[in-house]
């Protein structure tokens, strides 16, 4: 699966994604200014065009998770997981009981604002919440196996920037070390039969992952991809209209 991160409140730009054949949009709450009542909006347009809606939440919190599912996202990516017991809570706050125990609300948008029946919506919320943590620290390597363990822990993503960083390789995601640091997650991931996503912006790299195993892939950022695009247009015009040396 292929998907990239938005960080735009744009509507048009989420079908648009959706229109190319992108399978999932992050919209992204860590980083960049978008808000739950424009990510409202974006779920919306993702559900018309047919790209799965996930919103990252900026830290580990049980009500940014629901306020995140309560207005329709299929899933929820979360940072900076380093431990069992963070892992726990994530699962915890995702999902009604008995997986989880999520905050019960059916007065909003994932449950058609009432109109579905109320066991019948927390049923469903549940199987098909898309649960997803990042791990992207020393800390998170080395408790991998016991973050692995937890059950309702759907997808194991790999954050490269920060784990370059807290490596002491700040920004150098090719790095041998980093490297090899990731192709550890995903081997041990692997192992215990769970899915593992990684970030990338370029197609050689997503190559790279995908050839190791690599499932979920979250391909640059809609700022990202439209810069790129325009860079490109101005330079072949550039190159093509103006006198050349
Ligand atoms: C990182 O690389 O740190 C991420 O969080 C990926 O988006
Ligand atoms: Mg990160």
């Amino acid at each position: 699966m292929f998907g990239p991160f938005a960080k735009l409140a744009s509507p048009q730009i989420v079908e648009i994604a959706g229109f190319a054949g992108f399978d999932f949009m992050i919209f992204d709450t860590e980083h960049g200014p978008l808000s739950f009542e424009s990510i409202e909006n974006l779920v919306r347009a993702a559900e018309l065009s047919g790209v799965a809606p996930i919103v990252r939440t900026y830290e580990n919190s049980p009500a940014l998770i629901s306020r995140a599912l309560d207005i329709g996202a299929q899933g929820v990516v979360v940072p900076h997981i380093t431990s069992r017991a963070e892992a726990e809570e994530l699962a915890r706050a995702s999902r009604f009981f008995p997986h989880g125990e999520r905050g019960v609300c059916r007065f909003v948008r994932a449950a058609g604002f009432t109109s579905v029946d109320r066991f019948e919506y927390m049923r469903r919320a549940s199987d098909e919440a898309l649960i997803i943590g990042i791990i992207e620290s020393k800390d998170g390597l080395a408790n991998l196996d016991e973050i692995l363990s937890v059950e309702g822990l759907d997808v194991v993503f790999i954050g490269p920037y920060d784990l370059s960083q807290s490596l002491g390789l700040p920004g150098q995601v090719r790095h041998e070390q980093v490297l090899s640091s990731m192709q550890a997650v995903v081997e041990q991931a692997r192992r215990r039969g769970r899915s593992v996503g990684t970030f990338v912006d370029n197609v050689a790299d997503a190559k790279y992952w995908a050839d190791a195993g690599v499932q979920f892939i979250s391909f640059s950022v809609d700022v990202g991809i439209v810069y790129e695009a325009m860079k490109a247009s101005v330079d072949q015009l550039k190159a093509a209209c103006l006198p050349q040396g």
